[in-house]
């Protein structure tokens, strides 16, 4: 039984509000589409099956390492958690998965954990293991590193962990592992370069040896922090020479903002893919480095182009091409549902406008040395408003029109607020 944490009615009379001006919008849009040989109800269709999913400590404001500023009703354990994503989901309608991170989200039955998610229309996304912090009562310290310490007792821990996260996972109905390491070094000579990779693959192999047969291990990278000199899986570089050491079942997960700046993350994806090795995403944005913006708040076109490149990839595809999204960022300054809705639009809004590319005139035009009318046919698709096939999906879908409107109407957060326990200070992004 489903009982979503929102009034139906509420979504229904705000949709009222909005239904003919959103008709009248789609259907110029569909007769603009029309023109171009495209059908608005084959692309409405794209989007309503596409799904991106939403991290539980996302729930929560993250803060900087400098420090964080709690909001009243904000979620203290992951069944708030599940509470605030239903909310997000309901509203959306793309955001239908939770991925868990634990040791923060443990509990002591995952089986009725499941159910509880289901009763809220939810599923289980990836499993995210932390070795990057000390537990209460750990027996090994990751001071030092993780799977990549010196200390063997301490990569085996790490490896037990991991071990521990498929089995909770197997539990939940989840099929992927995601590890990221902060593993690495903050002064030159700290470690050696060479043999502490050498660590991570003798410890990684043996996460993968653990892994069921349907499931796959996300290798993320991330250039730098917590290490500031050096990071033990760095790039995409480090992380497909792992993935491919490792073995079929190890991928590569891209987080948009653990690259250097101005990298261009769209050619990352094609070569991941070239080689079969694209197991997901990270969506955020950034201005200076790892800042866990908003999706799509700063470079709205990077993203699109990534979409371009999953579309291109979509049409030429390579083993197991099943990529996995996740939205991962740190809301500081706002009501984390609302960057989550937020969000949710700018990515399947990239995507959408990504199905819209003409692909015989750009393949033509490539094909042609013609470069302006290549990179026209992308620009054409970038300037389209595909804001009424998305709110047409949602309304579809039992979704809100005007996903911000209808949250800020439900006064949820302000209900929660005199629900929940007030969430302490402290830095993090927990
Ligand atoms: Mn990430």
């Amino acid at each position: 039984m489903t009982q979503l944490p929102l009034s139906a009615d509420l979504i229904a009379e705000t949709n009222a509000c909005h239904e003919q001006a959103l008709e009248e919008d789609y259907g110029a849009l569909g007769r603009k589409l029309a023109r171009s040989g495209i059908d608005i109800v084959a692309v409405q269709d794209r989007v309503a099956a596409f799904s991106v999913a939403v991290p539980s400590w996302g729930a929560g404001r993250g803060g900087t390492r400098f420090a964080k500023f709690p909001i009243a009703g904000e979620p203290t354990n992951i069944h708030e958690k599940l509470e605030d994503c239903a909310v997000i989901n309901q509203l959306c309608r793309v955001t239908p998965r939770v991925s868990p991170h634990f040791p923060w989200d443990k509990v002591s039955d995952f089986a009725a954990l499941r159910e509880e998610a289901a009763s809220l229309g939810l599923g289980w996304d990836a499993v995210n293991s932390n070795t990057f912090q000390d537990q209460v009562g750990q027996a090994h310290t990751y001071a030092n590193g993780s799977l990549a310490a010196q200390d063997a007792v301490t990569r085996q821990q790490a490896v037990d962990h991991n071990i521990e996260c498929i089995e909770i996972g197997r539990q939940l109905g989840s099929t992927d592992l995601t590890v990221w390491v902060g593993d690495g070094t903050n002064f030159p000579g700290q470690q050696d370069l060479g043999r502490s990779l050498d660590r991570y693959l003798d410890a990684a192999s043996k996460v993968y040896a653990a892994l069921p047969d349907d499931w796959r291990m996300l290798l993320e990278h991330k250039m730098f922090e917590p290490a500031f000199y050096s990071t033990v899986i760095s790039d995409w570089g480090s992380s497909i020479l792992a993935a491919q050491e490792l073995g079929p079942k190890a991928k590569c997960l891209v987080d948009l903002g653990h690259h250097a700046p101005n990298v261009n993350i769209e050619q990352i994806v094609a070569r991941l893919h070239r080689f079969g090795k694209l197991g997901g995403f990270h969506f955020n944005d950034s201005k200076y480095g790892d800042d866990d913006l908003d999706s799509g708040s700063i470079n709205p076109h990077q993203l699109f182009l990534v979409f371009n490149e999953l579309v291109e990839a979509e049409l030429n595809p390579r083993d197991g091409f099943n990529p996995s999204y996740m939205i991962d960022q740190s809301h500081n300054v706002t009501d984390p549902i609302e960057s989550m809705l937020s969000s949710a639009e700018a990515i399947t809004s990239c995507f959408a406008k990504a199905l819209l590319v003409d692909r015989e005139a750009l393949h033509a035009a490539q094909e042609a040395n013609d470069t302006m009318m290549a990179f026209q046919a992308l620009r054409r698709a970038y300037n389209i408003d595909v804001a009424p096939i998305l709110a047409k999906a949602r309304a579809v879908a039992g979704g809100a029109i005007d996903v911000l409107e209808t949250y800020r109407l439900s006064q949820y957060r302000a209900r929660k607020a005199q629900e929940r326990k007030a969430v302490g200070l402290g830095a993090g992004i927990v």
